[in-house]
């Protein structure tokens, strides 16, 4: 009984100490769970330590893709940025003009993250994820990929959010909170395609994504 009682306790302890991971596009490797050793550390800025090439290159759309994630913290600021060329640290584009404040813990995919830049077929990029909680320290992942016109979107049955999660858009005075919309209810009337507050709502089955009025 005691036995069980300390290891659930380390569990719990494991898991407060858990920053997050990118589920897509494909991070550069695994920081959550390093081996013994390693000098991969999600606290280390731009890219957690890891270098360009240490894991896959991802197609990706011209237009902008998806982005998911799996967070551990209660709650997080969410930033996402850009940086060109086959090897940056300069990730000066921000994809997150607004800061989006993530409520809850829990698996949360972005249909489709726009790009405000113009970008060619063949194009080699790095993603910069960074989150950011209560004590305002900065944790970092990045994920290289090559924008691509023939790449795809996640579709609808991947780029699904964990029920409860939600996702608002820091920084407009009219704000106004849209409660998350579990998979298995009635989709939104947001049609395809739609644009909201800047985010392209591409499938509206999963949608949890909530949003600023007038953004
Ligand atoms: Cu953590």
């Amino acid at each position: 009984m005691l036995k069980n009682t300390v290891a659930l306790a380390a569990a719990f302890a494991q898991l407060a100490n858990a920053h997050f991971l990118v589920q897509y596009p494909s991070w550069r490797a695994e920081t959550l769970d390093v081996p013994e050793g390693s000098d991969y550390d999600q606290w280390a800025y731009p890219c957690a330590g890891v270098p360009t090439g240490a894991g896959n290159r991802t197609d990706w759309p011209l237009t902008g893709g998806s982005i998911k994630l799996h967070l551990y913290h209660p709650w997080s600021y969410l930033f996402i940025n850009l940086g060109f060329g086959a090897n940056t640290t300069n990730f000066n584009v921000s994809l997150t003009p607004n800061i989006v404040n993530v409520t809850s813990n829990g698996v949360i995919c972005l249909p489709q993250v726009p790009v405000p830049v113009n970008v060619s077929d063949g194009q080699l990029a790095s993603l910069q994820i960074v989150t950011s909680g209560s004590t305002g320290a900065a944790l970092y992942n990045c994920a290289d990929i090559t924008f691509r016109s023939s790449a795809q979107l996640l579709d609808s049955n991947e780029c699904r959010n964990d029920t409860d999660i939600t996702a608002v858009i820091v920084g407009s005075s009219s704000a106004a909170e849209t409660p998350a919309t579990p998979a298995e209810s009635t989709p939104p009337s947001a049609a395809p395609g739609t644009t909201v507050g800047g985010w392209t709502l591409a499938a509206a089955v999963g949608l949890a994504f909530a949003f600023v009025a007038g953004v």
